[in-house]
């Protein structure tokens, strides 16, 4: 007999789906959205319609392992979770005892979307420890710190109310691609008539949809913003009503955008002078305008600005009273959950430590295993992610893997390239063999789900891993008996209007319940009467805040150091500006290795001219270079990217590369100018045919 359950979609991914699986005698046979699920209106993305091919492949880890070759070499040994338990803890006590407990550093991001699986007993365990704290900038720190720096906390414009847009602009937002749940309701605005914008400098499928597609020099976002500003605040469009009433700073940010005429801005951005007055006059005039902002922009040097800065245009014109308004980056912040009593920070506090330990940012892995001194680095437990693959400067974060006195633990679903060099090797569930409650970026529903299938294997949840192994340790606080459902209790005890009052048994009985963000059936408009969490209160068109971090307060544009308006002497060795942006096929590095990404990540696209230059033609595989190391990419010769820009969408595994090697052997260890975050999508390269 069939039952039908449910579950949560868990990758990264803004959509957070609703699940429902088909179990006949255990086994999950077949696996769709749901269709009563007001996001995911019952269809799921082309890599997890197919998902049960993942989670029942051959190449699943179901067995603890120990490493049986060198290290990168891929060859392991079966062995019991008690020898594995054991090994982790002797060897953790041992180097705490010789190096201190800080030596011993966590690295994870997002493998699951799960509050317990992704940052619960892990964090408590790790805390309690005294391991070094990681700062997980890698995807959207320096979009959180920018747009925090104007409307004081992330939340934005629901996916539900795009259909109420008469303007849909996506910026830097790979709609089909990446957040495919909000297509359908910008298809239904369309159909009401809606115009659909994409401003990107890669022409993909979101772009080839568009009803115009707008190529902008990447890193160059701030420029453009100031630019329709100029237009807007020259022209009178702006709503004086709500600029009077909830901003801050609005003379400074008007002498400021007068030195943006289009003019000016069209030599920064490529985008001729006469469409940057277009999107301007349209923007402020046809309403309601909605923008769907995605963290591509910020993954630039200057990525914080960036998103600072567009984020003052629905302040500006006053989309923000309008259903179908404003702007979405994300939706995280609406999930005022207790993610204090989750993870339990003063734990810290209680580690032979004593206080709060150093923190280290995860962009700079390979800085952290080469460099770090006092102490160095000498455990590194990954689970969630996968460094080897998607972690900036790659060789030095392959150097620091292959070092002899490094002990690498990692949990995971396969054998990726990070497990390649793991001393100890974990395996651990899909999230249709675990328990978790989902928050979720792109929409305001949270979400229980229990185990569909029990684990294949010995898989187990990072949650009883770290039970385990908090046991092992001998950690004596009740935090580390908790149970699932206690945890969840927890997270849910809060005194928060949007939270409050939800409880465990309402999801189980539910599975997804919108926070009470409005009056059900009312569209959520978050800032219609100002309410912005800022030190003033205010939509901070000036934020003196950031005065204190060396940044100009008020929104100014600089070129990357990596572009072609940057430094000179690294323009002429190395003059194309990479961008590697998400594959539909992908998760990051996530599905590399089953059917549907098998493709995916081994092209790189350039211009015509460009690739004429160098004698390439469609097809050919090139070497792509720069200092910090090369990687071989099949050429993409057509019109998707202007000249001087070329794009490889991302993250394969190394291992299924030419040589070993994805792009983030090409991209760097800079770090963002708000947040510490990656700057991926700031990286010039060369490209030349690849010899025979
Ligand atoms: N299919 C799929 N879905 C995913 C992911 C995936 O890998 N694959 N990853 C997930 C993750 S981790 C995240 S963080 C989310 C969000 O992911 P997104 O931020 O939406 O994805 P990106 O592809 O990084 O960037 C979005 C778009 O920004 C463009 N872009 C790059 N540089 C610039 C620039 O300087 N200016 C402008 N205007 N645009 C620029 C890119 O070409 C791309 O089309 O998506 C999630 N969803
Ligand atoms: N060049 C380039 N590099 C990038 C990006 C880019 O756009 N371009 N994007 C960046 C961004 S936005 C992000 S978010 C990072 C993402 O970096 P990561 O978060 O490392 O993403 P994934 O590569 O998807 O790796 C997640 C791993 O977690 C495993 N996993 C899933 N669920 C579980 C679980 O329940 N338990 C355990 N133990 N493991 C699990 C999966 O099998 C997978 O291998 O990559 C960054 N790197
Ligand atoms: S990856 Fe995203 S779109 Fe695909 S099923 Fe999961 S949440 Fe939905
Ligand atoms: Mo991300």
């Amino acid at each position: 007999m069939a039952q039908t359950l449910h579950a949560v979609c868990s990758h990264d991914c803004p959509d957070a789906c609703s699940v429902l699986v088909e179990v006949e005698n255990g086994r999950a046979v077949r696996i769709r959205g749901n269709p009563d699920h007001p996001v995911t209106r019952g269809f799921l993305c082309g890599k997890v319609a197919r998902y049960l091919d993942r989670v029942y492949s051959p190449e699943r880890l179901l067995y603890p392992m120990r490493r049986a070759g060198a290290k990168g070499e891929g060859r392991f040994e079966r062995i019991s979770w008690d020898e594995a338990l054991d090994t982790i803890a002797a060897r953790l006590e041992a180097i705490a005892a010789e190096f201190g407990p800080e030596a011993v550093l966590p690295y994870s991001y997002g493998g699951t979307m799960g509050y317990l699986n992704g940052s619960g007993m892990d964090r408590r365990f790790f805390h309690r420890f005294g391991a070094s704290l990681l700062a997980r900038t890698i995807c959207a720190e320096a979009g959180a710190v920018g747009l925090s720096s104007t409307q004081g906390v992330r939340v934005g414009t629901e996916p539900e109310q795009f259909v109420h847009a008469k303007l849909i602009l996506a910026w830097g937002a790979n709609v089909k691609g990446t957040n495919v749940h909000l297509w359908p309701f910008i298809v239904e605005a369309r159909r009401k008539g809606a115009r659909f914008y994409v401003i990107d400098p890669h022409l993909n499928r979101t772009g080839q949809a568009a009803d115009w597609h707008i190529p902008i020099l990447p890193g160059s976002d701030t420029a453009l913003a100031l630019g329709m500003m100029h237009v807007i605040l020259a022209e009178g469009l702006e709503d004086t009503d709500y600029v009077a009433r909830y901003t801050l700073g609005f003379e400074d940010l008007r002498e400021r955008a007068k030195e943006y005429p289009p003019e000016r801005v069209a030599q920064l951005t490529g985008i001729a002078a006469a469409d940057i007055v277009r999107l301007a006059r349209e923007y402020a005039t046809v309403r309601p305008a909605a923008i769907r902002l995605n963290y591509g922009l910020q993954r630039s040097e200057r990525g914080g600005m960036a998103v600072r800065t567009i984020a003052m245009l629905p302040a500006i014109t006053g989309s923000w009273r309008e259903a179908g308004g404003g702007l979405q980056l994300s939706t995280s912040g609406g999930f005022r959950l207790r993610r204090d009593k989750l993870e339990m920070p003063e734990l810290c506090l209680r580690s032979p430590l004593g206080r709060m330990p150093r923190t280290i940012n995860m962009v700079e892995l390979g800085k952290a295993l080469l460099e770090l001194d006092s102490p160095p680095v000498k455990a590194l437990f990954v689970y969630n992610s996968n460094p080897a693959a998607v972690a900036p400067d790659q060789n030095r974060v392959l150097r620091g893997l292959r070092r002899e006195d490094l002990f690498t633990v990692v949990s995971e679903q396969f054998q990726t390239d990070t497990a390649d060099y793991a001393d100890i090797l974990l395996p651990a569930p899909t999230f249709l063999e675990q328990t978790d409650l989902y928050f979720a970026y792109g929409h305001y529903h949270l979400q229980l789900a229990r185990p569909a299938i029990a684990p294949l294997g010995e898989a187990l949840p990072n949650v009883e891993l770290f039970r385990r192994l908090a046991r092992r340790m001998g950690f004596t606080e009740s935090c580390f008996e908790e149970t699932e459902d206690d945890m969840i209790r927890g997270l849910l005890e809060s005194e928060h209007p949007w939270v409050k009052g939800i409880t465990l048994r309402q999801l189980d009985r539910e599975h997804s319940v919108r926070l009470r963000v409005s009056e059900p059936g009312t569209p959520f408009l978050p800032f219609a009467n100002g309410g912005f969490e800022t030190p003033s209160g205010k939509c901070e068109l000036r934020a003196d805040g950031l005065a204190r971090l060396g940044i100009d307060p008020v929104p100014a544009y600089e070129p990357p150091v990596e572009s072609r308006f940057g430094d000179a002497g690294l323009r002429a060795r190395y003059p194309l500006e990479l961008i590697s942006p998400k594959a539909s096929d992908l998760i990051n590095s996530t599905f590399s290795n089953v059917a549907c990404g098998a493709d995916a990540g081994s092209r790189i696209e350039i211009h015509a001219a460009d690739a004429a230059a160098r004698g390439i033609a469609d097809g050919d595989l090139v070497r792509v270079f720069n200092d910090r190391g090369s990687c071989r990419l099949l050429a993409s010769v057509g019109p998707s990217v202007s000249r001087g820009v070329v794009c490889a969408e991302s993250v394969r595994w190394n291992k299924r590369s030419p040589d070993g090697h994805n792009v983030n052997v090409l991209t760097s260890q800079r770090l963002t100018d708000l947040g510490g975050g990656a700057t991926f999508y700031s990286a010039l390269v060369q490209v030349e045919r690849a010899g025979d």
